[in-house]
């Protein structure tokens, strides 16, 4: 059987490649479980230290797949748990994991399919990508975290406007609000994305945890509470080998080899 999520590591990198472009990578139960089962196993494996999430095909993700979801709907069947069961966990997963997450989107992501380049820590669009929240265009509220990634990464204004409308935002409009880091042909998606995450895989992992953590933290605390996780992080942070050897490598005009402990 065809995986419908593909799995590999190289260079202290997984990728994880959605594998249904028949259907434009939409999200079925089989897929969305591999994508949890690809996740864990990208947070277990501590030679694993950044995650670059793609898609196959000519899409990055079309989200639900309506075509499951269509028939569950007609037959009345395990509806009202997709979204607990399986988008809170996957998001949660991304958004907790202690490594960056760097989002390669090919083409076009719809719905949870936008959900999930939301949750990635950077997104590296090529020009063929476009983002499209299409919640509301089958009927249903926001979900897979988008009420709260969105707003935060584009302003509530933007972030309304996207969600109400429906409509897709095209890879140069992404980078003009700031939603993606870098546009690039579509023949480059592939290198400079993988440049990006080989270079976080080479990187201070403890420290880009701590970030990762301290921002999702800070989205919701005052600035006391802010700066107690900051604290409590940074000891964590001082104590590893990564940061006596990076200020040794400084003060000796040398530059740093982080080895993510
Ligand atoms: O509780 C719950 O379960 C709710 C959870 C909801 C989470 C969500 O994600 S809701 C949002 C679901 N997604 C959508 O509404 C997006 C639907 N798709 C589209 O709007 C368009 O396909 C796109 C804008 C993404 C792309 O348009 P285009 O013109 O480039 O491609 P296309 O021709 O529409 O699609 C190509 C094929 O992919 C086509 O199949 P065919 O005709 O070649 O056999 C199409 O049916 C299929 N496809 C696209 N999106 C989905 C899909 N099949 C199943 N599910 C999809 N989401």
């Amino acid at each position: 059987d065809k995986e419908s999520v593909r799995y590999g590591t190289s260079d202290g990198v997984a990728t994880i490649t959605l594998n249904r472009p028949e259907s434009l990578n939409a999200l079925t139960v089989e897929a969305k479980e591999q994508l949890l089962e690809c996740l864990e196993r990208a947070r277990a494996d501590a030679a694993v230290r950044a995650v670059l999430l793609t898609g196959a095909g000519r899409a990055f993700c079309a989200g639900q797949d309506l075509d499951e979801h269509g028939r569950r709907l007609s037959e009345n069947e395990g509806l009202g748990d997709t979204v607990r069961r399986y988008y809170n966990p996957i998001v949660l997963t991304m958004t907790r994991m202690p490594k960056p997450i760097v989002a390669a989107v090919n083409g076009v992501a719809a719905g949870a399919g936008a959900g999930l380049a939301f949750a990635a820590d950077l997104r590296i669009a090529s020009t063929r990508a476009s983002f499209l929240t299409a919640f509301a265009n089958v009927g249903l509220g926001a979900d897979s975290g988008t009420s709260w990634t969105l707003p935060r990464l584009v302003g509530q204004a933007r972030a309304m406007e996207m969600l109400l409308l429906g409509e897709p935002v095209t890879a140069d409009r992404a980078l003009e609000i700031g939603l993606v880091t870098r546009v690039v042909e579509p023949e480059d998606l592939e290198r400079t994305a993988r440049e990006f995450a080989e270079r976080l895989a080479s990187g201070p992992t403890v420290a880009y945890s701590a970030i990762k953590a301290e921002v999702a933290f800070g989205a919701a605390l005052d600035l006391p509470g802010a700066l107690d996780i900051e604290a409590n992080l940074q000891d964590q942070c001082v104590e590893t080998a990564d940061h006596l050897n990076a200020t040794l490598a400084f003060l000796e005009k040398q530059r740093p080899t982080f080895r993510g402990r």
